[in-house]
């Protein structure tokens, strides 16, 4: 008799045709294994044996180099069920279009069959997925990503308790790309891309689209945040959770060396990118980091930007469109040295100034986080960390002040659910226009996003202890377009006034949009900065915001009546509290 798993790949195999199906126990001898097959191929390189110890880097197909929103379909049997903001077929129509692509793909080639658990080994939070695929690079990446191998067979046992997700290279074609979700029976379908979220089936796919349907069934959250823990003199570690959007310095503020060292203030990483949140025992709202590595973006990563994960990448780590030198030794822009010589572009061609960057925009490390050295002792606790401070923030030149705090669960769902930010030239398309990002779910929530308010709504009531939630903006400029706020390891300040509010030590000053520091209540000691600058970052602009309240109504009109009441009850009740403030000013 054979098991679900058993089933599920001896039918992924006839659709497949694979030479050879290799079962994967997540060992050291196979992972050397499958390097040295990666090496012999040409997949991967070895870096510095003697400076960066058993790293390697890969190059991808120059059409293969981030995930494709345009291809990834939520597939749900009503389209409302996926919502405005997702692409969707139906299941039907999205098994009928990849199909054919995944048929007789694997000829000539191998099966590998990765178990892997999401979440601390022997947490009741954790859950666990297999994916099949015909990427040894796949494998690699996500024996660093997740507790891959052993356990995690031996956790499926006979049971039907995975997430099954199959994946083919499929001659990675642009034209034949599609990396499909079927929320209703937890299933990822994936083809034509090797690359990143797109392939790695546990990161994106699983821990946020397939989860974020399962956590609101099951009531919970999947949610695309960082965990950190913010040490205090007293030794006391307070945990709390953020959102941001891409290019908003997520995984600095998550492994950040804090300026408040001297103090007794010191950050300690939990996740850096994603969080699974239960109601615990205890009535605390819970979390655990479903990953088991980083997978930062290189370019802008230095010793100033953030000092872990560069101390954390000195070994053991799998490198990905980045530059080489002559020394092979990784290189990206702004690693904070000068272009070495011998230098070797991402796509293995000798670098010149002429040529633009020499590692890709969004070359990539993959590290095992327990290489950090701001890994907390806490980060594998099987009941997760209960959080105090939920954080929503966003990239906005003028708007935003640098924090504030939400008036109520209810506000702050708010507040997550306005997030947006600017684009940067890193981003495709116009610089500095907003873009909407509820809780940086647009790209991630498997479901509408407009019952995800609602299960966010349904969460708090019932949290005993609710975190407090926040909102900040490390991005604001002056009239000249120079920052206002000095960031990274200043951050620290902030996270403190934060924990200053928890522990009920520090005033606040009532806005329309919620509590901002009162006049010295932040910690700026030892920091240049001038009481005019401070009162700018703090500043809320009636007019902007009302503005602002405007372009927000005018974004949720997509979701019509499905959008909880609530929700247009709080920005009807911002534009009253923005109308009265403009009137009184007159
Ligand atoms: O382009 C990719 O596949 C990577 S995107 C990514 C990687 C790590 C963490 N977050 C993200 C993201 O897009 O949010
Ligand atoms: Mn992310």
């Amino acid at each position: 008799m054979s098991t679900p798993l058993e089933k599920w790949v001896e039918e992924s195999a006839r659709l497949t045709q694979p030479d050879k199906i290799v079962w994967c126990d997540g060992s050291e001898e196979e992972n050397s294994r499958f390097l040295a097959g990666l090496m012999h191929d040409g997949i991967i390189t070895e870096l510095n044996e003697t400076t960066y110890p058993r790293c390697y880097l890969n190059r991808r197909n120059p059409n293969d180099v981030a995930r494709t929103e345009s291809v990834t379909f939520i597939c749900t049997s009503k389209k409302d069920d996926a919502g405005p903001t997702n692409n969707w077929m139906s299941p039907a129509d999205g098994k009928a279009r990849v199909r054919p692509i995944l048929e007789d793909s694997m000829k000539g080639r191998t099966m590998f069959v990765a178990p892997y658990i999401l979440g601390p080994q022997n947490s009741p939070y954790s859950r666990v997925g297999v994916e099949i695929t015909d990427s040894r690079y796949v494998v690699a990446s996500m024996r660093i990503m997740s507790r891959m191998g052993k356990a995690a067979m031996d956790r499926i046992g006979n049971s039907d308790n995975f997430v099954p997700g199959l994946h083919a290279l499929a001659g990675v074609n642009p034209e034949r790309r599609f990396v499909m979700h079927f929320p209703e029976e937890k299933l990822i379908w994936s083809v034509g891309s090797g690359y990143g979220g797109n392939a790695l089936l546990g990161k994106k796919c699983f821990a946020l689209r397939i989860a974020s349907w399962m956590a609101r069934s099951e009531g919970w959250m999947a949610e695309h945040m960082l965990i950190l823990g913010l040490e205090d003199p007293s030794g006391k570690v307070t945990y709390m959770a953020a959102a941001f959007p891409s290019a908003c310095g997520k995984t600095n503020l998550a492994m950040m060396v804090s300026a408040l060292e001297s103090q007794g203030y010191r950050v300690w990483t939990v996740g850096d990118d994603i969080a699974w949140m239960h109601i615990g025992a205890d009535g605390t709202l819970r979390a655990i980091n479903p990953e088991n590595g980083f997978f930062g973006v290189a370019p802008g990563t230095n010793a100033q930007t953030n000092p872990n994960v560069m101390a954390a990448l000195r070994h053991d780590t799998i490198f990905t469109n980045v530059a080489i030198s002559g020394a092979r030794e990784p290189w990206w822009e702004g690693i904070g040295t000068p272009p070495p010589p011998g230098l070797i572009d991402w796509k293995g061609e000798p670098w010149s100034p002429e040529k633009g960057p020499a590692a890709h925009p969004n070359s990539r490390y993959t590290v095992p986080a327990r290489q950090s050295p701001s890994i907390s002792a806490h980060w594998e606790d099987p009941e997760g960390v209960p959080i105090s401070a939920i954080i929503f923030g966003g990239r906005r030149e003028r708007l935003a002040p640098l924090v504030y705090e939400s008036r109520s669960w209810q506000h702050g769902v708010f507040v997550g659910a306005t997030m947006a930010s600017e684009t940067t030239a890193a981003t495709t398309g116009a610089v500095g226009v907003p873009r909407r990002d509820p809780m940086a779910m647009i790209p991630f929530c498997g479901y509408n996003m407009a019952d995800y308010f609602q299960h966010w709504l349904e969460m708090g009531p019932k949290i005993k202890h609710p975190p407090k939630i926040f909102h900040v903006n490390w991005f604001r400029k002056d009239a000249s377009g120079k920052f206002l706020w000095p960031g990274y390891g200043e951050n620290v300040r902030v996270l403190k006034w934060m924990l200053d509010r928890i522990e009920g030590r520090a005033a606040a000053t009532e806005t329309p949009i919620g509590f901002v520091p009162a006049p010295g209540s932040l910690t700026l000691d030892g920091l240049a900065i001038s009481r005019p600058v401070v009162d700018e970052l703090q500043r809320v602009d009636a007019h902007d915001w009302s503005a602002e309240a405007e372009a927000t109504a005018k974004f949720f009109e997509i979701f019509g009546d499905r959008l909880p009441a609530e929700i247009r009850s709080e920005n009807k009740a911002l534009q009253d509290r923005l109308h009265r403030t403009t009137v009184a000013a007159k």
